[in-house]
Parts: structure tokens; sequence; C-alpha cells
């Protein structure tokens, strides 16, 4: 398991940490999500032979958020 901190652009409410938390959830092989709205940023725990971070970052993308 690896984690992965990603700053996210287009975060403003709690809809959308919401959004963009079950978008990435969502992806096979994501065991664990912390979206902070502060921050812009999400906490990402995941198996690394499941998934990786060009898949997270498409799910953030097709929620309508830019990864950075
Ligand atoms: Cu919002």
């Amino acid at each position: 398991m690896v984690q992965e901190i990603i700053r996210i652009e287009g975060l403003e409410c709690n809809h959308c940490v919401v959004r963009v938390g079950r978008a990435i959830a969502s992806v096979q092989g994501v065991m664990e999500v912390d979206v902070n709205l502060e921050k812009r940023e999400a906490v990402v725990n995941f198996e690394e032979t499941r998934t990786n971070m060009g898949k997270i970052r498409t799910a953030i993308r097709e929620a309508g958020y830019e990864p950075l």
C-alpha cells in the first residue's frame, strides 16, 4: 500500500469534497481517501498492484476537478 497526496484545483465547498472523495474512492484498489478542503488536497492510500496515480487522476478529472 502506498500513500500519495494530490493537490486538487477547483475544490470550493463541502459538496466538492464529497464529490471528489467519492470519485477517488470508486477507483478499484483505493483503500482510503481523505479530502481536505482548506489544504485543497486529497490523501489517498491505494494498492499499487491494483491501481496507479494515472487512474486516480483521471477519476478526479472526470468528477470535474483538476489534479495538480
Ligand atoms: Cu463545491
